[in-house]
């Protein structure tokens, strides 16, 4: 396993690079063109630089997070062939400069979905958080002004605002796709980039929805381990994996974690790894990574890891916003450094039993 951060670019994150060396659980980052269009082609410069920047701070660029798919892609729209070029055009890219994971996931309209961007704690610490009946009494298009008004004037990932301005049209391209129509096109898109994947060695990892089950009446097909298998068996392609992300897959707690980690031996490309706190079907909050405080047995997925032999990259995924850090949500420096130095232990201790 190799221990990483995500750092979305200068300019960009409230986090510089050093910060991020100096953490020194970490030996590298997972990066993007942050202000990249899904849909277009990534300037080989812009890729080289930010490689380039990376490694000058003494880390690795351990892979890209996301690659995001253009919505003509998830509905098979007029444009999608176009759209499918451009990305494996940036596949190719990316490839080329020896960047071999990219993460990427296939949720209509909205990435993931939070209720609560800075829910506050106890100890005046705040974390994200997920209502189901919160989210049932707002209407999508006031989604991004209720999160945008508590994001401390950062663009929120894949919450891009030239998309979410026109978020009733993005409905409207989605009327008639159903569970099985996205699937069909998921698989569609993977059988047209796997070539230059193979080419490459470049490792997909598709990003569990978030929450796993179906938001606003749209469809998820990245939910649980029967969707997962599916997938994968679809398109057989050892290039054809999955982030492993604890608390997507998590906010469901029908999911055993550790299980569907040994399920997917081999398939799995990149690990988020994060807490979440249950307190009722459809409600639950982000947590700090210490078991004992949310919902999770971090213990038991680091062995799971383990023992699949993972030895790809895996961040801290979000964290609790704390000591007064303004900075995206989920995403400031002090608890995900605490997070990777906790999962570094853990991982140092079941790999030295
Ligand atoms: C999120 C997402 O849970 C997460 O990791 O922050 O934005 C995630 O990065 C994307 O869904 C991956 O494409
Ligand atoms: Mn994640």
């Amino acid at each position: 396993m190799i221990m990483t951060m995500r750092w979305f670019g200068r300019g960009f994150d409230s986090v510089t690079l050093q910060q991020i060396r100096q953490v020194g659980y970490v030996q590298g980052v997972i990066a993007t063109l942050y202000d990249s269009t899904p849909g277009d082609v990534w300037d080989s410069g812009k890729i080289r630089a930010m490689k380039a920047e990376v490694e000058a701070h003494g880390l690795c660029l351990a892979g890209i997070e996301s690659v995001n798919i253009h919505d003509d892609i998830k509905t098979a729209a007029p444009g999608r062939d176009r759209c499918i070029e451009n990305y494996i055009e940036t596949l190719r890219r990316l490839g080329e400069q020896g960047i071999d994971m990219v993460c990427y996931n296939f949720m209509p309209v909205f990435d993931w979905t939070r209720s609560d961007l800075a829910k506050p704690r106890a100890d005046g610490s705040t974390v994200l958080s997920y209502d189901q009946e919160m989210i049932d009494s707002i209407d999508p298009d006031d989604l991004l002004g209720s999160m945008e008004g508590k994001a401390n004037g950062f663009v929120l990932p894949g919450w891009e605002p030239e998309r979410m301005a026109k978020v009733r049209q993005l409905f409207a391209l989605y009327r008639d796709v159903d569970e099985a129509k996205l699937f069909d096109n998921l698989v569609y898109f993977l059988k047209a980039i796997m070539p230059v994947c193979g080419k490459y060695g470049i490792k997909m990892a598709i990003h569990p929805d978030d929450p796993a089950w179906p938001v606003f009446g749209l469809p998820r097909i990245i939910v649980d381990l029967p969707h997962l298998q599916r997938m994968l068996a679809a398109v057989d392609d050892p290039h054809n994996g999955v982030t492993l992300c604890t608390g997507s897959l998590g906010s469901n707690p029908a999911n055993d974690i550790p299980a569907i980690i040994r399920a997917l031996k081999g398939r799995i490309h990149f690990a988020h790894i994060r807490n979440v706190k249950h307190h009722a079907p459809g409600k639950f909050d982000e947590a700090a990574h210490l078991s004992s405080d949310g919902s999770l047995d971090m213990l038991a997925i680091i062995k799971a890891l383990h023992e699949v032999g993972f030895t790809g990259p895996a961040r801290p995924d979000h964290g609790r916003a704390i000591w007064d850090e303004t900075a995206m949500p989920g995403y400031g420096l002090y608890d995900r450094a605490l997070g990777a130095a906790y999962l570094s232990g853990l991982w140092e201790a079941v790999t030295r039993g």
